[in-house]
């Protein structure tokens, strides 16, 4: 059994220690659900703060972890063990090596003793790096994140192949894809997604049409079960998706979270599901053709390419 543990609203002054006491209140309710697995969104532990602009290095840094656990989320790896339970948590990475800082928005899979299986960090960065005035909010993380250098890993756990994506990962297939050929059985994605695009508010209508769109086709056109795990509701002026969901092989949505706040979902997800596709309608070794996956880009006319 998986589950997906929606977060509500996180606001810029509610510290660590009371989020990892709504993460440990959400990993209860999953154990009692009969989760092996409890997926957490994406920057589960403070609030998004691409959404706003800042200068200062030490504000910026601020909302980083600089060890994973730390000493403020070593409750809730202690809390998993003694339920044992695994977990997929989102968070803001600050790596400091050789005296240079990198920071990344990354994401890891613990197992149930807290042993950090594997780590993730988000390639499809959104927004823009400057700072768009103009805007009723920001996305920065082109400014306050590397692109992630890990690429997509694919990891033995929970009695299968577990990766992961981000966010805006999800709407790329080729994040999908380099975990199916990698044979991801549970494919893992938080995500904080504002409601309005201000770049093109013509697609807010169709933010949750896009968001299950884009998880149910990665599922099914790779075999795996894919658990989407939103940061939902109004944080600091930005309101966010919910619709967490947790999406079968099939592509079929067979649970969804009802509301935009805390919210605890589960499936039995059957790995042989995923099986059952990955032998017949995508075997990829019988069926899919690279050697003919060519383009021929053919520019008549003046236009430039
Ligand atoms: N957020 C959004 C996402 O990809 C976005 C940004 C929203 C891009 C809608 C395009 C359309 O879900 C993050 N954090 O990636």
């Amino acid at each position: 059994m998986i589950a997906a543990a929606q977060m509500g609203p996180i606001a810029r002054t509610q510290g660590r220690p009371a989020v990892v006491h709504r993460m440990i209140d959400l990993m209860r309710q999953a154990k009692a659900l009969g989760a092996q697995v409890v997926a957490y969104p994406e920057a589960a532990l403070t609030a998004f703060f691409p959404h706003w602009f800042t200068e200062d290095e030490d504000e910026v840094d601020a909302w980083f972890e600089r060890d994973m656990p730390g000493p403020q989320t070593q409750p809730l790896f202690d809390e998993a063990r003694r339920l044992g339970l695994g977990f997929h948590l989102g968070y803001c990475e600050l790596d400091v090596s050789a005296g240079q800082k990198r920071r990344f928005n990354t994401s890891i899979l613990v197992d149930a003793s807290g042993r950090i299986i594997g780590k993730y960090r988000k390639i499809h960065l959104p927004g823009h790096a400057e700072h768009r005035a103009e805007s009723p909010f920001q996305n920065l993380e082109k400014r306050y994140f590397e692109v992630g250098d890990l690429g997509f890993g694919a990891w033995q756990a929970w009695g299968g192949v577990a990766g992961m994506i981000i966010c805006n990962d999800r709407r790329w297939p080729e994040s999908y894809r380099v975990l199916g050929l990698q044979g991801a059985e549970m494919i893992f994605c938080g995500y904080n997604t504002p409601v309005h695009h201000p770049g093109a508010p013509e697609h807010d209508r169709l933010g949750q049409f896009h968001n299950e769109l884009c998880m149910q086709s990665g599922a099914y056109q790779n075999s795996a079960w894919v658990i989407g795990v939103a940061k939902a509701g109004l944080e600091e002026g930005v309101d966010m998706i919910a619709g967490s969901c947790i999406i079968a092989p099939t592509g079929e949505l067979v649970a969804r979270c009802s509301s935009n706040g805390d919210e605890v979902i589960v499936a039995r997800c059957d790995l042989d599901l995923g099986r059952s596709y990955r032998e017949t309608t995508f075997n990829f070794a019988r069926h899919r053709r690279t050697e003919h996956y060519h383009m021929i880009v053919e520019r008549t006319g003046a236009t430039p390419p």
